[in-house]
């Protein structure tokens, strides 16, 4: 198509939905305001070695009390769509009880905010801040957390559900289970594969209790996010792809877009703590209809066949299993640049689940950003954006029903276990003085969006 003195360039789909993504934890700050009760990760960050440095979520980016003039600054960039976390805690300080109307309050008004500047709020339910009362309770191993969240969810919808049109449900049961419960590297930090076997299935539990209660009060569209990746190995590796394709992708697609989980998964649960968790039934609540898989993509996983290796702590069952430190370039998190990876984890996806639209919920890359005359040249991200719309494009035009793009983050923020060390944003954080300084990505993104596409050729022909 002709652009201008751009010569011609990759569209995208009328009305492909260009956002950006933040998390409750990672930027709000306000920990102790208007009657928000302790999460797992103000507790868990205190626990020394478990973060970098010591830092919390104390302040981040405290975009509690400067949400407007960061919802000024999604304006300046032209986003149509902004995905951000609701905090459990701040609705329900204690879990369950009587939901706090000045948490919701929060909400509201960015939700007004959004609205009024164009933009369509996508909330996410859980973004990982589980209420410390309901971890003291036993947190995901318990099953009256899946329906404490089923209530929480409500409660949510009965205050925003007049300006929300899709609802997500969970980010990533993955990373809340196999981190927080088997590896210890996220909150609450238990080391336990049995755990976080019943932490996943009650996750799952609690989505589908939660999206049938988000449906029955009236909400339009319902979605699940999950960190999806391929998983890549030598031809003699092909029982070790599969088992840990089975732990982390079909672990959580299987039981929520088909209603069963696959049989290889069942068997590792079994051998870890048994399956007198699963209920009769339960796949029925779990497997509630959908309308958008949010997919949070940052890298494949290589694998290769090594007798004698010990299972990796966030994959029980990957005795024998090596996972392979990547061979290519990286982003600052040692994690592989692949954008290959999306195309085909998008086409694999549409064959393998076709009745679900897809959404980018996540994809970007932590990088060394540092400031010079007040600009942050960030190049080696434009480049990994660039390179991934690249190939989200190659997959639409395959075929793959993929709605949007939400580039992880919105804000440089609290990268979890990395603490402040780690920058995935757009928009640089001064964490010193709260100043945001949109980074050349921003305004490279900027671009892209006004123009609904990419210019032909590398991005260094802009
Ligand atoms: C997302 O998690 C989060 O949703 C977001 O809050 C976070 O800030 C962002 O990404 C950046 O980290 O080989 O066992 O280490 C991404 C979580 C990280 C999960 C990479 C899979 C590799 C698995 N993913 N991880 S492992």
């Amino acid at each position: 198509e002709p652009d201008g003195r751009h010569g011609r360039r990759l569209a995208f789909p009328d009305g492909f939905v260009w956002g950006a993504a933040t998390a409750a934890y990672q930027i709000e700050g306000a920990a102790a305001e208007h009657g928000r009760g302790p999460s797992i990760w103000d507790g868990f960050s205190r626990v020394p070695g478990k973060v970098a440095d010591g830092h919390t979520g104390d302040v981040a980016c405290d975009h509690y009390h400067r949400y407007e003039e960061d919802v000024r600054l999604m304006a300046g960039l032209g986003l149509a769509a902004y995905r951000f976390s609701v905090a459990w805690p701040r609705v329900c300080p204690t879990g369950s009880g009587p939901v706090n109307a000045r948490g919701l309050d929060f909400y509201d008004r960015l939700v007004d905010e959004l609205l009024a500047h164009g933009i369509v709020p996508y909330p996410t339910l859980y973004h990982w801040d589980l209420p410390q009362a309901l971890e003291d309770a036993g947190g995901w191993t318990s099953r009256d957390v899946a329906y404490r969240f089923a209530d929480y969810a409500a409660a949510v919808h009965d205050r925003l559900g007049d300006r929300i049109r899709t609802w997500t449900t969970l980010n990533e049961p993955w990373v809340a289970a196999f981190l927080g419960y088997c590896s210890g590297v996220h909150a609450p930090g238990r080391e336990d594969p049995a755990a976080a076997f019943r932490a996943a299935h009650h996750l799952l539990l609690g989505h589908g209790l939660a999206a049938s209660a988000l449906r029955t009060a009236g909400a339009a569209e319902i979605a699940l996010t999950l960190n999806l990746a391929p998983v890549i190995g030598t031809d003699d590796a092909v029982a070790a792809v599969t088992r840990v394709d089975g732990l982390l992708n079909r672990q959580f697609l299987d039981p929520a877009l088909r209603g069963h989980y696959p049989r290889d998964v069942l068997e590792i649960a079994e051998r870890h703590g048994g399956l007198g968790h699963i209920r009769d039934g339960d796949l029925e609540i779990i497997h509630q209809p959908l309308e958008l898989l949010g997919i949070n993509y940052y890298n494949p996983s290589f694998v290769s066949a090594a007798p004698g290796e010990p299972a990796n702590p966030a994959f029980p069952g990957s005795e024998g299993i090596r996972f392979d430190p990547p061979a290519g370039p990286t982003t600052a998190m040692d994690w592989p640049i692949d954008p290959a990876g999306l195309e085909s984890l998008l086409l694999r996806l549409s064959r393998d689940y076709p009745e679900v639209g897809l959404l980018v919920t996540e994809n970007g890359a932590a990088f060394d950003d540092v400031v010079r005359d007040g600009r942050v040249a960030d190049a080696e991200r434009v480049g990994y954006l660039d390179a991934h719309l690249r190939a989200a494009h190659a997959a639409i035009s395959a075929g793959a029903d993929l709605r949007g793009y939400l580039v992880w983050s919105l804000l440089d923020n609290f990268e979890w276990a990395y603490g402040y060390h780690k920058r995935f944003g757009i928009v640089y954080v001064d964490f010193a003085t709260q100043r945001r300084i949109p980074k050349e990505s921003a305004l490279w993104y900027r671009e892209v969006i006004s123009r609904n596409g990419l210019s032909y050729g590398s991005q260094g022909d802009e």
